[in-house]
């Protein structure tokens, strides 16, 4: 039985809700350019094309709801005895929906502003544009989605080493294995002697640091995962 669990999570655990994935031959970065939409140099260069794409995306995930991996992780998490600790690369507000709690956005989430201007951070379901005005210091042509974009360093990496440090079980969930510093997680849980397990819908780039994998769509192997490891104790 694990006493510590680390789970990451990427866009594949949502795409079963109807939100696109990034690198699927369907994915988002099939039709739009990520340097000129998730980067602080696309930003600068267009703001107003960053803020119609955060919009659009923002737009699509009220249309959504949470899926059946969402809930089997809620469910994990409060009835698995062991430290929990699910760390997402999604910007989608599907796991809190889910009933998450012990959760980080390490790419933060798209239903939160920052105002560059006095970087305070704020709650924002609307669209938002270069006309939108700071809640905190009203300044406007400083909101930007508080998004972690390349180049700039993921939130709270802190914790997450020290989660990753200190696990026995690192179970990874719908992501290709292409982005860092996430798609590193996997080789820290292991040197950490972690037993660690893939749970996607195809063996992704990382596949050969993986312990265990069981391939399928996410609302099918991951509830199954949890059951499993409910069943044998947590
Ligand atoms: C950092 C924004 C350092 C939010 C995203 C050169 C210059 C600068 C940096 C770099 C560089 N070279 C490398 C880097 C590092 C870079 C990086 O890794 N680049 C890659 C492309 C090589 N990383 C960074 O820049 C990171 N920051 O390194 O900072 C630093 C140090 C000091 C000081 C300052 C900085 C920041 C990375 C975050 C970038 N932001 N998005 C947003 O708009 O969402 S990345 C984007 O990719 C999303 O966040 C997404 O979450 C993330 C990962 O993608 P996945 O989630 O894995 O999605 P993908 O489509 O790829 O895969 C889906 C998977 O699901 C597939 O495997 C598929 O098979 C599976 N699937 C599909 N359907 C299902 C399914 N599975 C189950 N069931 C299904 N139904």
């Amino acid at each position: 039985m694990p006493s510590s669990i680390v789970i990451l999570t990427g866009a594949g655990i949502s795409a079963e809700s109807g939100i696109s994935t990034f690198r699927d031959p369907d994915g988002i970065w099939a039709t739009v350019d990520y340097r000129e939409v998730a980067t602080p140099e696309g930003f600068a260069a267009n703001p107003a094309k960053v803020h119609a794409f955060y919009n659009w995306r923002r737009r699509n995930v009220l249309t959504v709801e949470p899926n059946a991996a969402h809930r089997a992780l809620a469910r994990l998490e409060r009835e698995c005895p062991a430290t929990f600790l699910l760390v997402t690369q999604n910007v989608d507000s599907l796991h809190e929906r889910a009933g998450s709690q012990k959760l980080i956005h390490m790419h933060g989430q798209h239903d939160q502003a920052l105002c560059t201007a006095c970087g305070m951070r704020s709650a924002w379901n609307g669209e938002m544009s270069l006309a939108s005005t700071c809640p905190s210091c009203a300044a406007a042509g400083h909101m930007r989605p508080d998004v972690v974009w390349f180049g700039e360093m993921p939130y709270q990496m802190d914790r997450i080493q020290r989660a990753l440090a200190g696990c026995d079980l690192f179970v990874s969930i719908g992501t290709s294995g292409n982005v860092y510093p996430a798609a590193g997680f996997v080789r820290q849980a292991r040197q950490a002697g972690a037993r660690t397990v893939e749970l996607n819908l195809e063996p992704s780039e990382g596949a050969r640091h993986f312990d265990d994998a069981d391939h399928g769509p996410a609302t099918q192997v991951v509830p199954r995962f949890v059951d499993r490891l409910l069943a044998a104790g947590g």
